[in-house]
């Protein structure tokens, strides 16, 4: 039966209606209404995910004209602190973090998978009462081909005045996070965040520099099909780690992703479900993945989105480091799925 004109226009004025409300949810104001006031510490996250943003545009822009620019790509000869190949991508997005934070009085320190100790900028120390941990660039070895890359951040409260430049107040666990999330930089510019009231992704709308509510309150599926892991490892894991690889492949439902940054395998297992792993092994007992930049965020993310993080033996956010650049091996993603691996890694089953 057809509509009658008013109905129609009805329906049209409704639809505009959410989409504009849709358009007007930008980060800074999501982070607002989840933390429902106006109170000093609501403000200071806004401008803090706010700042985090631009850093995230800043890249992304490079990124989309990496190849028509001089001098964007490969390495630069440095190794970092971590013993690997520095990209001149990197050296980039590491300093972008700390531009976008310098002036804003609101983190007197930032500590990077990038720089050997963590970046003070003791203008802000008197007022700025929080720290950065970030990898810039999450699956560097994708950059000088056109695939997808990450940035990962996490915010925590600074402890004490840090008067030594210890930086000890972070060797703490991963609970001890207020705010965690990543930017994926694939076909368009994801974030997703977390203030520990849910998980929410946003999409960069290049036309309006703005970063758009895309869903709010992500669950995790409860199992998903996908594993993602290197297998290239295979002989190097421990024989716990193989078993569950062969359960895997005798196993129907299965499928195999791994693209090489983790941001985007673990955004796939967010939406989709599934299980990441990067296990220890033989020459790297503890892994690849930083803890305190790399792991805990993400455990932080995948925890409220109703997920799980491991070592195989104790929850991500509970495992506090020794030091700061401190690797951990990880299995993330579905509670059904991590619970799978860890009957292995504990039961041999
Ligand atoms: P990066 O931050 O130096 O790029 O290292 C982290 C990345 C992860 O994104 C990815 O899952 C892993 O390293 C890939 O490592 P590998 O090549 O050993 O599989
Ligand atoms: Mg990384």
């Amino acid at each position: 039966m057809a509509q009658a004109p008013e109905s129609l226009e009805l329906l049209n004025n409704n639809a505009t209606d959410k989409s504009l409300n849709r358009d007007c949810t930008t980060l800074s104001r999501h982070v607002l209404q989840q933390l429902q006031s106006f109170s000093p510490q609501a403000q200071d996250l806004s401008a803090l995910m706010n700042r985090i943003a631009l850093a995230g545009k800043l890249i992304a822009r490079r990124l989309s004209r990496a190849g028509l620019m001089e001098g964007v790509l490969g390495f630069t000869g440095d190794v970092n602190v971590q013993g690997e190949s520095v990209q001149k991508m990197d050296v980039y997005a590491n300093d972008v973090f700390i531009s976008v934070f310098e002036q804003s009085g609101l983190v007197c320190r930032l500590a990077s998978e990038e720089m050997d100790e963590p970046y003070y900028i003791p203008e802000n120390c008197p007022i700025g009462r929080y720290t950065l941990l970030y990898d810039p660039i999450d699956g560097s070895s994708n950059t000088d081909t056109n695939l997808s890359l990450g940035s990962i951040f996490s915010i925590r409260q600074q402890e004490g005045a840090d008067l030594t430049g210890e930086a000890a107040d972070l060797l703490s666990a991963g609970r001890q996070q207020i705010a965690a999330g990543y930017i994926l930089y694939g076909p368009s510019t994801m974030l997703v965040y977390t203030i520990g009231k849910g998980v929410h992704s946003f999409t960069l709308d290049p036309s309006l520099g703005e970063f758009i509510l895309t869903e709010e309150n992500i669950r995790i599926p409860n199992h998903g099909s996908v594993y993602s892991v290197n297998e290239g490892n295979f002989w190097q894991w421990d024989e716990s780690i193989r078993e569950y690889i062969r359960y895997v492949h005798r196993t129907e439902g299965y499928t195999a992703r791994y693209s090489g940054a983790m941001v985007s395998d673990i955004h796939r297992i967010l939406v989709q479900g599934g299980v990441f792993l990067y296990p220890g092994t033989l020459p790297k007992p503890e892994g690849k993945l930083r803890l305190l930049y790399e792991s805990a965020p993400l455990a932080f993310v995948i925890e409220q989105a109703g997920g799980r993080a491991t070592t195989g033996h104790m929850d991500i956010l509970d495992v506090v480091p020794k030091q700061l650049h401190q690797r951990v091996p990880l299995i993330i993603g579905s509670p059904k799925d991590v619970a799978k691996v860890e009957s292995f890694i504990q039961n041999g089953h």
